[in-house]
């Protein structure tokens, strides 16, 4: 069974000790072992970097290796074309997820590259919304 793939970018190791009025206080720790136990017995390859070489890095393994990709790219979202190309290279399901709302924050934060390659966006779900992601990411990949 190929694995899902569950991407973070900058500053998500950070999730649960800064800014919890927007992010809240689940930690990125506490966020794995959430997408562990949503998906039971499919494999999980969970990653978080602060680097855009990297984070391109893992895209390029789960081009080779992942039945699925959720990613919360953090900042990469609004910056990253590399990223975008890398994506647009993976033939499964990807699911753009983030904690916060961005709609709903300045205009900086509304345009996403990411979407233009993401089969679904979530946002402003929460820490839980990682198991939301991976339930949604189990039924794409069953339906294919
Ligand atoms: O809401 C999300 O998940 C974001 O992808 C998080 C990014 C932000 O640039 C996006 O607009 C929305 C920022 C991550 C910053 O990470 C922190 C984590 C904990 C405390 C403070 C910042």
């Amino acid at each position: 069974m190929k694995p899902i793939y569950v991407l973070n970018g900058p500053n998500l190791n950070r999730l649960g000790k800064r800014e919890p009025t927007i992010y809240g206080t689940t930690t990125l720790a506490e966020v794995e072992e959430l997408c562990r136990s949503t998906a039971g017995d499919t494999p999980i390859v969970f990653h978080q970097t602060n680097s855009e070489e990297k984070l391109v890095e893992l895209v390029h393994e789960a081009i080779d290796e992942g039945a699925g990709i959720i990613i919360n790219p953090a900042a990469f979202t609004f910056t990253s074309l590399a990223l975008l190309d890398a994506l647009k290279m993976f033939e499964g399901p990807v699911i753009e997820f983030h904690i916060s709302n961005i709609h709903k924050r300045e205009p900086i934060y509304h345009r996403s590259y990411v979407s233009m390659r993401a089969d679904a966006v979530m946002a402003g779900l929460g820490a839980r919304g990682y198991a939301t992601a991976m339930r949604s990411m189990l039924e794409m990949i069953a339906a294919r």
